[in-house]
């Protein structure tokens, strides 16, 4: 069986590489020619756990191939970023013009599936396209009686450094165009899914993908909330979190310095553009979200500028703990704030990184490691709950004035006249 992936991104690669594992001949697509290069040589341009090795492999072995162009094959896997605009309306040209690109190879028989994240009505639109493009072809939603062609949507839900696990473990939710088309792409993903493969309509499946990342956000806002409102209160938030969930139907998240990555911190605005008159809970979960960050940066920088001779260093540049994934991460946004600022008073320690990002340019702000912090930094802001920094002793941080927007250290004495801020999120 042949199969194309189109967008060899943080799903796509590892989609195409496990396919072609499971024995299927996979061209995977992409419109860098870095991209296509770096994988047939074998090599990968993401991190992810356990991704090169099973890359290489399948390169090697000539089941996995990388082009920038298209060619028949049996099904065709769209998995291309759907990004926003400034106004967070979604934009899903990628996958119309991966549709575009598709459309000239369809043969009889072939099975269309889209993975990216999309607003719903999105997989719709696919089919329409596809019907007007190839009128010679009857495509499922636009034509009556047995369709030429299979589309469906299958959204993707794995987390970010356990990608290859969750792709063969999770339950994945299959909606066709139509019933048969979500039978027929159920075939397809048995071959290397062992978790339940459960069919419905492709605009049910889009907003599950949907519900899914805005359920978290939402849960997030609240202990965000609770988190401002304790500050404000002199309460702290971790001890009440902690002993709510003591009851036995509550289960409260844990406030941060706000929400990071590309899929929570996005997603919710799909569903509320989709419904923009019916989705008040779910906008003011992200409003609450962002204030959360214009919320840390104003209390850091208030602090900071207290003591204008402390040396200051910014614990974590990653979205969330353990990763090296700076995209969208509010723990950047808040550092750079700083460094803008207050320039060279700012150090940043992020054992991820290589190099600072881009958005520290010019700010005199530099990259030092833990132990140089330890030694010359006076004033501690956790932004991120690394391992690495959950585990420094006590007696490396007492004497500090720390502002810890993770709840990483709740044994932290108050110090440096910071009672309010020390632990307060
Ligand atoms: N966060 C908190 N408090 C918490 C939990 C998370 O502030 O209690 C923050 C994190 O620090 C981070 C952000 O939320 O900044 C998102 O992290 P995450 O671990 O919740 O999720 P992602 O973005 O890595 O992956 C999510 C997952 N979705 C769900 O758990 C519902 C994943 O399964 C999806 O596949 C992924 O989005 C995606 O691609 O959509």
């Amino acid at each position: 069986q042949k199969v194309t992936v189109l967008g060899l991104g943080y799903i796509g690669l590892p989609t195409a590489a496990l396919i072609a594992r499971s024995g299927c001949k996979v061209t995977g697509i992409d419109v860098s020619q870095h991209v296509v290069d770096t994988v047939n040589n074998g090599k990968v341009h993401i991190e992810e756990v356990d991704l090169d090795g099973l890359v290489q492999g399948v390169v090697s072995r000539g089941t996995l191939v990388a082009s920038t162009e298209v060619a028949p094959a049996d099904t065709f896997v769209i998995a291309v970023p759907t990004p926003h605009d400034d106004e967070h309306r979604p934009d899903i040209s990628h996958v119309l013009s991966a549709a575009r690109a598709i459309a000239p190879k369809l043969q009889v028989g072939n099975l269309v599936i889209l993975e990216s994240t999309s607003p719903v009505g999105t997989t719709e639109k696919i089919a329409a396209l596809l019907a007007e493009l190839r009128p010679d072809l009857k495509i499922p939603g636009a034509c009556t009686g047995a369709a030429d062609i299979f589309v469906a949507y299958c959204p993707e839900r794995v987390l970010p450094g356990r990608i290859l696990i969750e792709l063969v473990d999770n339950d994945r939710c299959i909606g066709g165009i139509t019933p048969r088309c979500a039978r027929r792409a159920m075939t397809f993903y048995r071959q290397f899914v062992r978790g339940a493969c459960v069919t419905t309509s492709a605009r049910a499946a889009e907003m599950v993908k949907l519900v899914e990342n805005s359920y978290r956000d939402v849960n997030i806002a609240f202990a965000n909330e609770l988190s401002m409102m304790a500050e404000h209160m002199g309460v702290d938030v971790w001890e009440v979190i902690r002993l709510a969930n003591r009851h036995p139907r509550v289960n409260i998240l844990q406030p941060g310095p706000g929400v990071g990555g590309h899929c929570i911190a996005v997603d919710p605005w799909f569903l509320v553009h989709g419904a923009p008159d019916h989705s008040r809970l779910i906008r003011t979960a992200r409003e609450v979200n962002l204030a959360k960050t214009a919320h840390v940066i104003g209390a850091a920088e208030m602090l900071v500028s207290q003591h204008p001779n402390a040396r200051v260093a910014c614990l974590g540049l990653a979205f969330k703990p353990n990763i090296d994934d700076f995209r969208e991460s509010p723990a950047v946004e808040i550092a750079a704030a700083l460094a803008r600022r207050f320039g060279k008073q700012i150090e940043i320690v992020e054992p991820y990184a290589r190099g600072l990002p881009m958005e520290f340019a010019g700010t005199g702000a530099e990259l030092i490691d833990l132990d140089t912090a330890l030694a010359v930094c006076d004033l501690l802001i956790v932004l991120v709950d690394h391992d690495l920094f959950k585990s420094i002793p006590m007696e490396e941080r007492g004497d500090k004035i720390v502002y810890d927007t993770r709840g990483l250290w709740l044994d932290q004495p108050n110090g440096g006249g910071t009672n309010r801020l020390h632990r307060a999120a």
